[in-house]
């Protein structure tokens, strides 16, 4: 799937701004037809963004349920003759698509973008009436799932209801990422799919195109790689081929170079369609105990992060993102992973320029009770549903992000049940999924289970384990982490033969608290914790990389053991450094590449 870029013969409108919005609070909407005539009653609501935070009202906040967007728009009689697609980059989790009045689409999943050619619909040249419903209902057979309880009983005579998860961030909601409409021809590029070699000195490129449309036989295909100054490399006809870069400059986090490669079209000798990716020259591989990036070693500093700021939520926003990424490279990190869902592309189009290493995460995260007499893979829990849909969203994912030089790593779940007997077959047709997929790339699940009860560590590339000690277990008691932890690992590596990355250890921290000697919830206790799992780290050679939690403070649901959300940011949710960020600039600065 490709990402909408305006081209010499591809144009963009975009729909974000101020919708009108409306909660259904009695669930009626479908019923009295609301999507046939203009929402009444509806207030604002700025799209890309949740919606719960944007009013003073707690019910549309905790709302359960289906809301309403809905906007007007118009398509200029230009486009007369051209393929007009509307593309929504996500709406969390489903969502129902009306324009004027008829439906024209349906989407399941709340972190991947979806697309819908509207020709057959849409009004040209007049204005026309865009409303999308969005449900954000979890049950066992979504990613990530849930389930929703309800009480009623002598205290509660009225009842309610919750909807309930087992992942730790809030179940923010709403159209989160940008929606745009884009045009191509009637025949037009429908994918590229391009993976990079390295021989030597030279960068090897080698691309295959998809067209789609009535003349798709009649059309040939060009492409033309540029490098970053807009020279020519070389240029190529067919849709599949290999261009060979001299002295190429391979991509890296110290030098993300991107070259760009074009795709034209073309029918009766005219560019009917256009389309450009950047491209990074670059390999990963797993050898041995190593991770290597175009042959080198590499070791990944850096932090897990989560889509969540103040007001928007998970909502997209270029002003965060940015900061972001400025705050990435300012303290010294080389890597992040998109824990606990796909982020916006727009993020993974950031990474590729700033020179991010991206470990891409599937939104499998609350599949386990932590609790062994509470099974999770079971038929009336994650079942055969659960993994049809886990294996689309795999597909999906793969295809948005197959081309990114950033993503150097598939994570298919985070801290699952895997000590689960059902757990082994379940993960092992989501990994064959991927193997099948993209074989460019390694594949993880990222643990919580211990090495000796997991079932499915033998599927993966790369051991990648979420650790707590002294927080989670023997609170307090910092003295004990370095034993412990150590003691782990050494039996992660000689089970399993195969690096690892610590993809999560931190402690919640008030910014502001101070504590000496450290106590939980201080600046200090964090940094001395972290402390004592570097010490860990550069002791062990297979060690890999170390990814803390979290990037920064995050809402989560109303909970006893959360203060306003959760707090083991590294910066706080204003993006402000606690301590222990420059602790870790210190680190990561003085740091070698590959340790
Ligand atoms: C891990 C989860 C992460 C949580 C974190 C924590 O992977 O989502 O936020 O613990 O408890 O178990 O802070």
């Amino acid at each position: 799937m490709l990402y909408p870029r305006e081209t010499r013969t591809r144009e963009i409108k975009d729909l974000c701004g101020i919708w009108r919005f409306k909660v259904d609070k009695e669930n009626k909407g479908y019923e009295q037809r609301w999507f046939e005539r203009p929402l009444e009653d509806a207030i604002l609501m700025p799209v890309p963004s949740s919606y719960n935070d944007i009013t003073q009202d707690e019910s549309i906040r905790d709302h359960i349920g289906d809301v309403w967007y809905e906007r007007t728009f118009y398509i200029p009689e230009s486009w007369k003759g051209k393929r007009i697609v509307l593309r929504v980059g996500s709406a969390t989790h489903h969502a129902k698509l009306f324009l004027n009045g008829k439906e024209i689409a349906q989407n399941k999943g709340g972190f991947l973008p979806f697309e819908v050619e509207i020709n057959k619909f849409a009004q040209i040249g007049c204005e026309n009436r865009l409303t999308i419903v969005v449900n954000n209902i979890l049950d066992w057979s979504c990613l990530p799932p849930g389930f929703i309880r309800e009480y009623k009983d002598s205290m509660h005579p009225d009842g309610y209801k919750t909807q309930e998860y087992l992942f730790d961030f809030f179940n923010y909601s709403g159209i989160h990422r940008p929606v745009l409409l884009y045009t191509t021809s009637k025949t037009y590029i429908e994918d590229i799919r391009v993976k990079t070699q390295i021989d030597g000195k030279k960068g090897i490129v080698c691309f295959k195109v998809v067209v789609d449309g009535e003349k798709k036989n009649e059309c040939q295909i060009e492409a033309t790689l540029y490098n970053r100054d807009g020279g020519q490399i070389a240029k190529v006809e067919g849709p599949e081929g290999m261009i060979k870069v001299e002295n190429a400059i391979f991509w890296e986090p110290s030098n993300p170079y991107l070259y760009k490669l074009n795709v034209t079209l073309v029918h009766d000798g005219k560019a009917i369609d256009e389309y450009y990716l950047p491209v990074g020259i670059r390999t990963v591989e797993v050898k041995g105990k190593r991770l290597y990036l175009n042959g080198k070693p590499v070791y990944l500093k850096g932090l897990a992060k989560h889509e969540d700021s103040d007001i928007r939520g998970k909502g997209y926003d270029p002003v965060i993102a940015v900061k972001d990424f400025n705050l990435l490279k300012w303290i010294g990190a080389n890597s992040f992973r998109t824990s606990h869902y796909p982020y916006a592309e727009e993020i993974l189009n950031l990474a590729d320029e700033y020179g991010f290493l991206v470990i891409d995460e599937a939104p499998a995260v609350g599949m386990n009770f932590f609790n062994k007499n509470e099974k999770v893979f079971i038929p009336e829990r994650v079942n055969q549903n659960t993994l049809e849909h886990h294996l689309e969203v795999i597909r999906r994912l793969i295809a948005r992000d197959k081309n990114h030089p950033c993503v150097i790593m598939w994570s298919v779940a985070n801290e699952a049940a895997t000590y689960e007997d059902g757990a082994y077959e379940y993960f092992k047709r989501v990994i064959n999924e991927v193997r099948k997929l993209d074989k460019t790339r390694p594949v993880t699940l990222v643990e919580s289970s211990f090495p000796d009860e997991t079932k499915v560590a033998g599927l993966v590339d790369v051991i990648c384990v979420n650790r707590y000690y002294s927080w989670y277990s023997d609170p307090g008691r910092l003295d004990l982490i370095e034993f412990q932890l150590e003691k782990e690992l050494k039996r992660w590596f000689e089970l399993y033969q195969k690096p690892v990355i610590v993809t999560e250890y931190g402690a919640d921290t008030i910014a502001g608290f101070h504590s000496s000697p450290p106590m939980m919830f201080s600046e200090e206790y964090q940094c001395e914790m972290l402390e004592r799992y570097h010490r860990v780290f550069d002791r062990l050679n297979f060690v890999i990389g170390e990814h803390i939690w979290n990037f920064a403070d995050f809402a989560t649901k109303q909970e006893v053991r959360r203060i306003m959300g959760n707090r083991k940011g590294i910066f706080t949710r204003q993006r402000q450094p606690k301590m222990a960020a420059f602790l870790l600039k210190k680190r990561w600065e003085s740091m070698k590449e590959n340790k």
